[in-house]
């Protein structure tokens, strides 16, 4: 089927939701988790690192890749796929949701309203154990990570690592989304991350799900289209 007819659908659909994952900023050159096996951290799994685990063995290697990837995003801008969700958003309020996986914050500059941040925000940090008084009063010793001068609590980025629990409102509003679309663009995402990749299974029978990916994904069979496409090209084809 031609991006035309799911143009259509999308046109003539009255709630949407919008899936994505790290290939939606692919092309603000953000590596995708698959890529970034190629690139510095080449020696390490993102599931080996994205985790509590990892983190408490070795707080400096773990803070360290996050640092690294969040200068990356700082030096980023949005691509022409999140800004025509942005724009489209604008035009049509409330017809459309994003719920991602990334946690890049590009959604949110392009000027999409209310993401749903599945998987946190890489921007932000929080502390590793519950705060103490002494953790709110000083202000954490600098360092990699940083940690309460008092007690040595450590911070750590504000993301949903492995093993962890998604943010239960964020993750409520997301399934509700999609049990409620017509329409699922499913961006840039293997669709191996649970329990993220499952809302593209939970829309109902009628509703169109469309995977937009210019390679095979594991959510290939829940689509009723596959668009072999990236998101900067065809986002605007579909959305403007
Ligand atoms: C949890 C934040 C339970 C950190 C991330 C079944 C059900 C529930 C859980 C599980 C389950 N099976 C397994 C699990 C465990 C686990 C999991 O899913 N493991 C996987 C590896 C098998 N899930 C969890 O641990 C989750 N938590 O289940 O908790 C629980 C319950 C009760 C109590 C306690 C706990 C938490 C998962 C969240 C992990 N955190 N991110 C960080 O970023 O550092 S996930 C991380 O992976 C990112 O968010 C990223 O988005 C994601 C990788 O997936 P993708 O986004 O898809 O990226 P990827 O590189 O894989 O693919 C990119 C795609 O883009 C490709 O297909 C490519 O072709 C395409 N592409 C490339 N260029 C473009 C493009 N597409 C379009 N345009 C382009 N230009």
């Amino acid at each position: 089927m031609s991006v035309g007819a799911v143009r259509g659908w999308v046109q003539a659909a009255r709630r949407i939701l919008v899936l994505s994952g790290a290939g939606m900023s692919a092309e603000s050159g953000v590596p995708t988790f698959r890529d970034a096996q190629t690139g510095l951290w080449a020696n390490f799994r993102p599931e080996d690192l994205a985790t509590e685990d990892a983190f408490r063995r070795n707080p400096q290697q773990v803070w360290d890749w996050y640092a690294m990837r969040r200068e990356a995003i700082a030096q980023v801008q949005p691509n022409a796929g999140h800004l025509a969700i942005a724009r489209f958003q604008q035009a049509h309020p409330g017809r459309l949701t994003v719920a991602t996986q990334n946690v890049d914050g590009l959604h949110q500059r392009a000027g999409s309203p209310g993401v749903l941040a599945l998987h946190g925000n890489i921007a932000e940090d929080r502390w590793l154990e519950t705060p103490r008084s002494c953790c709110r009063s000083d202000p954490p010793l600098p360092g990699h990570p940083p940690r309460c001068a008092t007690c040595g609590n450590l911070r750590r980025p504000a993301v949903v690592w492995f093993g962890e629990m998604l943010p239960v409102a964020v993750l409520a509003a997301a399934e509700h989304a999609a049990r409620e679309a017509d329409v699922v663009l499913v961006v840039g995402t293997s669709g191996v991350v649970y329990p993220a990749a499952g809302l593209a299974r939970m829309a109902p029978a009628q509703a169109r799900v469309v995977v937009i990916n210019p390679h095979a994904s594991d959510l290939d069979d829940a689509a009723r289209e596959v668009l072999r496409g990236t998101a900067a090209t065809v986002l605007p084809a579909l959305l403007d």
